[in-house]
């Protein structure tokens, strides 16, 4: 049977006899027929399977069979099936930013948006509260994220998003054409209770359309800022050229909204 892709965890077991035959197995070599405890599930004509589970990325099986005609001639020697399950691979990182450094995100790149304060930058963030935390002094990684007006300013509603969307987008991000593709990221979303639906985060797909993957709306109730983190698969853009495009709004009547974003990854398995 050879090597069965990383992740499978069942198979089955086959083979055919050129007789009539009720056929056994074993996990240990040599064991008599008589003495065998595990009878193919399919078996007393010339095909016989058995399924088998429980099996593990990287282990090596094998079965020994017997068999027992109708002349109750049973095989003095073992017929061995042996298989493998290949080995996971390592995850290998596509992506990664820890907004550490400037990798290269363009701020407003279609030249839509909208907002007038709260705009995305790279920086360390301020801490502003306002019935709770609505913007984080801290960071998941190092000092710096994304943040929407890093300042906290004289008032909480100083430097948090006003009128409209403000969106900042990746490098392009060449996607690999295989394997599990995942994009990991830490956020937050903040609004107080003046929100509404109107007012979101989002995180988009930039590539041969525009997806959007991820997304919070906001409510008419307090959300204080606590960082979470998302995933979401990237499988429908393999070996597609794409970036990210991260937007958030205080759209509809005014509120008060902050987001962030660090520590974003793209990971392939
Ligand atoms: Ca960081
Ligand atoms: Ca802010
Ligand atoms: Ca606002």
């Amino acid at each position: 049977m050879g090597t069965l892709p990383a992740g499978t965890t069942q198979t089955t077991l086959a083979l055919t006899t050129n007789e009539a035959a009720t056929c056994r197995y074993s996990p240990s070599a040599g064991v008599p027929y008589d003495a065998m405890t595990q009878t193919f599930a399919t078996t007393g004509g010339t095909a016989h399977s058995a399924p088998v589970s429980g099996l593990v990325d990287g282990g090596s099986y094998a079965f020994y069979v017997r068999c027992l005609d109708a002349a109750a001639n049973a095989n003095p020697d073992d017929f061995a099936i042996s298989f493998t399950v290949a080995a996971r691979v390592g995850v290998s990182l596509v992506f990664s930013d820890d907004f550490e450094t400037d990798h290269g995100w363009t701020r407003n790149p279609n030249g839509t948006d909208t907002a007038t304060t709260g705009l995305w930058e790279r920086g360390d963030p301020q801490a502003v509260s306002y019935n709770g935390p609505k913007q984080l002094g801290t960071t998941v990684s190092g000092v710096n994220a994304l943040v929407t007006g890093r300042l906290a300013g004289s008032s909480a509603g100083t430097h948090d998003i006003d009128g409209g969307v403000t969106s900042i987008r990746s490098p392009v991000i060449a996607l690999p054409s295989t394997g599990d593709l995942t994009l990991s990221f830490s956020y937050y979303f903040a609004h107080a209770s003046n929100s509404s639906s109107a007012d979101f985060l989002r995180v988009r797909i930039v590539g041969g359309t525009t997806t959007t993957v991820f997304e919070q709306r906001g409510a008419a109730t307090d959300r204080d800022a606590v960082w979470g983190t998302a995933s979401v698969s990237l499988n429908s853009f393999a070996g597609q050229i794409i970036s990210i495009l991260i937007e958030a709004a205080d759209a509809g009547s005014p509120s008060l909204v902050e987001a962030a974003i660090d520590d974003v990854t793209i990971t392939q398995r």
